[in-house]
């Protein structure tokens, strides 16, 4: 009589060890499959700060209208027309070498609130700032220029002065500061002054840059000018801050103007 028992002993079995292992592997195949699939960092833009990383967008305004605040104008961009006149011209309400009906001591309106804006963050800072010279017309312009060909001839005029329908302050977007003591007055050294030191560090808070760096002459085609500060609204300032940027030329990838 054939062994029953033995027969039965002989079939192959799983063991209840071998199913454990089977399941498992299963549950954590399907878990892991689920965190990599759904996963919602997967699928977020690259971060930046915290923040998700935003594209500055350089088309926003005109670099061609004298209205605009993004404008360049250099030696290579003259203002068109020539002879721009701007509206909207108005005394910020601060200190000012002139009187406030004085165009001198005007700017475009807008720049006018923001250099209110700045001057009151100087001031909470301890820094005493006045306009020296703000907007100048066509003619002004021409006069201002002609006195620096006359006083130091043309090469060194064309250094520190723009010919008449080439010049920022013509725009209403640009102003001359100088300390309140009158230290440096549009003089190089006004750089090293607390005041010249605060403006540089903080102006593009407010929506300014100093326009002529130093050592970028080759670009701007004038000497570093700490007092003159150009108007070109708070995001542009600050997206020229952030990349460390200091001429508009290379920010817009405009030809270098160190001449006419
Ligand atoms: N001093 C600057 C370059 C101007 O005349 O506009
Ligand atoms: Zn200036």
């Amino acid at each position: 009589m054939p062994n029953t028992r033995l027969r039965q002993s002989v079939k192959p079995q799983r063991s209840p060890k071998g199913l454990f292992i089977v399941v498992t592997v299963v549950i954590a195949v399907v878990v892991l499959g689920a965190f990599f699939f759904l996963n919602p960092q997967k699928e977020q833009p690259a971060q930046r700060n915290g923040k998700p990383a935003t594209s500055f967008n350089k088309q926003h305004y005109s670099l061609s209208d004298p209205a605009s605040p993004w404008l360049v104008v250099n030696k290579k961009r003259p203002l068109s027309p020539l002879t721009y006149e701007p509206a909207n011209l108005r005394a910020p309400d601060m200190a000012l070498a002139a009187a406030a009906t004085n165009p001198s001591m005007q700017m475009n309106a807008e720049a006018a609130e923001a250099l209110e804006k700045l001057n009151t963050a100087a001031q909470q800072a301890g820094i005493e700032l006045v306009v020296v010279s703000a907007y100048r017309s066509y003619d002004v312009q021409k006069r201002v220029y002609d006195s620096e060909v006359r006083g130091f001839g043309k090469a060194q005029a064309d250094r520190e002065s723009a010919r008449p329908g080439h010049s920022e302050h013509q725009t209403g977007w640009a102003v001359d500061l100088g300390a309140a003591n009158g230290e440096c007055q549009i003089e190089p050294c006004f750089g090293d002054t607390p005041e010249g030191q605060w403006l540089a560090q903080n102006a593009h808070t407010y929506g300014f840059i100093i326009r002529y760096t130093k050592d970028k002459e080759p670009i701007t085609g004038y000497q570093h000018e700490p007092w003159h500060l150009r108007y070109v609204g708070t995001e542009l300032a600050a997206e020229l801050h952030r990349t460390s940027t200091k001429t508009l030329e290379e920010f817009f990838g405009l030809p270098a103007a160190p001449n006419y």
